[in-house]
């Protein structure tokens, strides 16, 4: 598979990652099929030779004297993994780039945590370069003593740290009708999953003291779009976090420096960066978000608002469009699942198009709405298959087909919220590909 090279030593194949990160029980299924994994020939999915013995050369030691490093300099990725980056989508080009994104390269991430210089970036008036020193949060409207909160009046608070999914609720928006995207970078990488640092909305909404009939929250952002969106109180009070970190660091300038919302579950609009207002109100506010986008058509011509929860998703990362098999054998299919209502109880995957399902493994740890990993080890037979993943959440719901989905929404334009099972083909020829219709 594409980034999982099989390096060479002395003309000697060496077994892949693939291969020796077999989980046990498949290790001895593998080996009680008779491949044994030393001193004899293995035809494995990644194509791979283990070698005898004695022909194995030790790798060479062979750096007198390495690099020094600059231990003031911000730590980079090896120059080796200079490829590994988000990107722009190659399907709906921007005439201007003000209002655009890059996606997460999900076929490159090897845990459930998306690295934050690679995690998907949305703004739609670029990014504001805000001085912590000198932001502040207010907090007005329908409460009994408005305030204003300096960044280090935030972090004097205790903490609390969640692991967490954020996925736009346009992610794939493109992908559903031609012309299609190749790769899941750009069909569904508008998805990360990080560990979020900050306090409970709660918190603060208790020092500033709700007036009677509070009912709606007004968050806005520092940006030029002055981004806003209006929030129940029921979720700010429930789980809403303000967030300064992500995986153990401030947030990116691109994610909301210093200070976003954080909205677990719900799609990533409401989860406001750059966080300067929240204002509290009777009834919501019907802003541009709210009306002219991140609605969705229903049949009979009806528009549904405030769909905010992203519903329990899932997609194959590896083998995935854009890569190529290298022959028949044993390949561990990969990929991430997620509900926005829940942990992943299930996935399933199938090989013919849909026709039959099997259950994946799902690795630990499996997370309240958090992008869960699952794994299914598949022998190729080099024949055309049609590979796709199914997911149910805690709730019980099960990821929907396009057809499914058909029934309650009207799939036209630039779909939001479209949470169906998506297929990859694989022609004999080893090349992967998106197969949706
Ligand atoms: N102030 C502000 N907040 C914003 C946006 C924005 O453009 N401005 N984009 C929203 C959208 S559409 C999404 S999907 C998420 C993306 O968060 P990220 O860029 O950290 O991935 O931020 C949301 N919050
Ligand atoms: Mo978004």
């Amino acid at each position: 598979m594409d980034g999982k090279k099989a390096s060479r030593s002395k003309g000697v194949k060496t077994l892949g990652s693939g291969e020796s990160a077999l989980p046990s029980q498949s290790r001895r299924k593998f080996l009680a099929s008779g491949a044994a994994v030393a001193g004899a020939t293995v035809a494995t999915g990644a194509g791979l030779v283990a070698a005898r013995a004695e022909k194995i050369a030790v790798p060479p030691s062979n750096q007198e004297m390495g690099r020094p490093i600059d231990p003031k300099a911000y730590g980079m990725p090896s120059k080796y993994e200079a490829h590994v980056t988000r990107n722009r989508t190659d399907v709906f080009v921007n005439k201007q780039n003000w209002s655009d994104w890059s996606m997460t390269p999900l076929h490159q991430q090897v845990g459930i945590i998306t690295p934050n210089g690679l995690f998907y970036e949305r703004h739609h008036a670029g990014v504001p370069d805000i001085d912590p020193a000198t932001h502040n949060l207010v907090i007005h409207g329908m409460v009994k003593q408005p305030l204003k909160f300096s960044m280090s009046d935030l972090m004097r608070y205790p903490s609390v740290s969640k692991f967490h999914f954020m996925e736009c609720s346009g992610n794939g928006l493109t992908d559903w009708k031609a012309p299609k995207s190749k790769t899941v970078q750009q069909t569904h990488g508008l998805l990360g999953c990080a560990q979020w640092t900050g306090i409970p909305l709660s918190w603060l909404l208790d020092r500033v003291g709700l007036a009677d009939g509070a009912k709606w929250l007004l968050f806005e952002g520092a940006d030029g779009a002055a981004h806003a969106r209006s929030i129940p109180i029921e979720k700010a009070l429930a789980d809403t976090l303000l967030v300064y970190g992500q995986n153990g660091e401030m947030l990116r300038p691109e994610n909301g420096y210093p200070l976003r919302a954080f909205i677990p579950g719900w799609e990533g609009n409401v989860s406001v960066k750059w966080l300067r207002r929240i204002k509290v109100s009777d009834k919501p506010w019907h802003l541009r978000s709210e009306t002219a986008r991140y609605t969705d058509p229903m049949p009979e011509g009806k528009w549904r608002q405030f769909s905010m929860v992203m519903e329990c998703k899932s997609v194959i990362t590896n083998p995935s469009g854009g890569m190529q098999l290298h022959g028949p054998g044993l390949y561990e299919i990969q990929g991430f699942a997620w509900s926005g209502n829940g942990t992943i109880k299930a996935v399933d995957v199938t090989l013919d198009g849909g026709r039959t399902w099997q259950e994946a493994k799902l690795e630990d740890p499996v997370l309240d709405r958090c992008l869960t990993r699952f794994r299914f080890l598949w022998n190729w037979d080099g024949g055309p298959a049609k590979i796709a993943s199914r997911a149910v959440d805690s709730t019980g719901y099960v990821q929907p087909t396009v057809a499914d989905l058909e029934k309650t929404r009207a799939i036209t334009g630039f779909v939001q919220h479209h949470n169906a099972i998506f297929p990859w083909s694989i022609a004999p020829s080893g090349e992967v590909a998106n197969a949706i219709a």
